[in-house]
């Protein structure tokens, strides 16, 4: 469907969170409406005891002006009917990052190279997306595989986003950790 109504957008079909694990690296992105995470950006995806999904998340921001750094994010993943569809509540390691309440929808993923993020926050009145962001991931820091490259594209298309994104740079900015 491409419709770009958001009740009609496809997710990944019997999503399994347990081949999902492990760390992606954002190689391109959609922004959302205000701050968000500029690049460097690596999520760490990881399954509780009792099932439940849970993600850290690092990448470079730009709060106030001019003041760059390198936000840790952290997540908890509240099951729906939907295994691919789940709502994330967010907050920083330090308080003057973000906290939220967002969707965070598996559109589509090999597991083991590539996966299509989606998340919209406001819904328009024609019900399409008003505000969302979604994430291009990669299991490799260096980018997507040619043979990835296709189905990702038209995943965009489907999502109605094709043309919306921007790539994601890593130049291991959030790997320096500062001095004890
Ligand atoms: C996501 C992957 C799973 C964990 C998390 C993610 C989203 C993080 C943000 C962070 C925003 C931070 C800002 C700080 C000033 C989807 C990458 C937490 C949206 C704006």
């Amino acid at each position: 469907a491409q419709d770009c109504q958001v009740a009609n957008v496809q997710v990944m079909p019997n999503f399994d969170r347990s081949r999902y694990v492990g760390t992606w690296y954002a190689v391109a992105k959609k922004d959302p409406v205000g701050l968000f995470l500029r690049d460097n950006i690596v999520a760490t995806f990881a399954i509780r005891e009792d099932g439940t999904m849970t993600a850290s998340a690092e990448g470079r921001v730009i709060i106030l002006n001019n003041w760059e750094l390198c936000a840790k994010m952290f997540a908890t993943f509240e099951d729906t009917p939907d295994p691919a569809k789940f709502k994330m509540k967010y907050w920083g390691a330090a308080t003057h990052l973000q906290t939220g309440d967002d969707l965070h929808w598996v559109i589509d993923t090999d597991y083991e190279n590539y996966a299509v993020h989606y998340s919209c926050r406001e819904i328009d009145y024609d019900g399409t997306c008003l505000d969302g962001y979604s994430f291009i991931f990669s299991r490799h820091p260096t980018g997507l595989r040619a043979e990835d490259q296709r189905i990702v594209t038209q995943r965009k298309t489907e999502l109605c986003l094709l043309g919306k994104y921007r790539r994601v740079e890593h130049n291991s900015y959030c790997q320096i950790e500062p001095q004890a």
